[in-house]
């Protein structure tokens, strides 16, 4: 598919999604959400890519939902434009690849939602992070109360939310919520040198890691560990655990096939 808002590329294994709208710090309108859900479709079903980046083109990752297209909507279409973007970021949430945000500037709003719907975070020293929404005089609508909590408290994301002040990458990383700091505009860079190495490993125990993890979480411990056991040995169906293991008796790299 054609895109006008996004740009999509490959590096080896990696698939590289960039929302490309600067002119307006790459907020989230009908059109972008559309277009994301259309890409995470073509990422999803294709098999050479095994670890998704998602960035943002220029001085923001995401500023957040477009703000002059919410502005007149009737709370009718308020909810569909909340659904709309609440079921494209579960599908990002829930692909069945990593996915590792690069995180340049500013991520408020559905830009922070959208960061956090992603498995890791990389961000530069620059980047801001926030959830502004009380300040226009609605709640985070993409998911924002309910991933903020799960990953730094409820305590935390209550402040956030409730005075929707900004962070600075630094604050961010203290809380849990960016999983590491690199330089001004090395963001992704470093996000596709982490998705290099998480592609050179065997995929089928990748995934099943991101499953185990999502699935467990959402669980208590004595389920979560049913889901770890069932997905471990089903690892044993792969060529990638003989391999590894083969490998590693055999003191060589391994070759995953996946
Ligand atoms: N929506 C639309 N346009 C935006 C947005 C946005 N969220 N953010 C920036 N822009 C536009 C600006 O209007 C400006 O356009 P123009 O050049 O035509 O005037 C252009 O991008 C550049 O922005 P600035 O000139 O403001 O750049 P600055 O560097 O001075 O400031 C900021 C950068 C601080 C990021 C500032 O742009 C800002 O505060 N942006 C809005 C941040 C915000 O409040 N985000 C939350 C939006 S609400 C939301 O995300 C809710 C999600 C759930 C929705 C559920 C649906 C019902």
């Amino acid at each position: 598919m054609e895109f006008k808002y996004l740009t999509l590329s490959k590096d080896g294994n990696v698939g590289i999604l960039t929302i490309n709208r600067p002119e307006a710090l790459n907020a989230l309108n009908r059109s972008v959400l559309q277009e994301l859900d259309a890409a995470l479709d073509e990422l999803a079903n294709d098999k050479d890519v095994y670890v998704i980046v998602l960035t943002g083109e220029g001085k923001a990752f995401v500023a957040g939902a477009d703000i002059a297209e919410m502005k007149d909507m009737t709370p009718e279409e308020a909810k569909e434009f909340a659904e709309t973007g609440s079921r494209v970021f579960r599908k990002l949430e829930t692909i069945d690849k990593p996915v590792i945000a690069a995180v340049n500037g500013y991520a408020l709003g559905g830009g922070c939602e959208l960061a956090m719907a992603c498995d890791i975070i990389i961000a530069g020293e620059q980047a801001k992070f926030g959830q502004p929404e009380v300040g226009l005089g609605i709640t985070p609508g993409f998911g924002g109360t309910q991933r903020l909590p799960r990953i730094v408290g409820t305590k935390i994301a209550k402040e956030m939310i409730f005075t929707g002040g900004t962070i600075t990458a630094q604050e961010a990383q203290r809380i849990g919520l960016v999983n590491k700091i690199v330089p001004p505009n090395t963001s992704l860079q470093t996000a596709i040198e982490m998705a290099k190495t998480i592609a050179s490993k065997g995929q089928v125990a990748v995934r099943n890691s991101k499953r185990a993890i999502d699935q467990g979480i959402e669980t208590d411990i004595d389920e979560g560990v049913k889901v770890e056991n069932q997905l471990f040995a089903k690892c044993f169906e792969s060529v990638d655990q003989k391999e590894g293991m083969t490998a590693f008796i055999e003191k060589r790299k391994p070759n995953f096939k996946n």
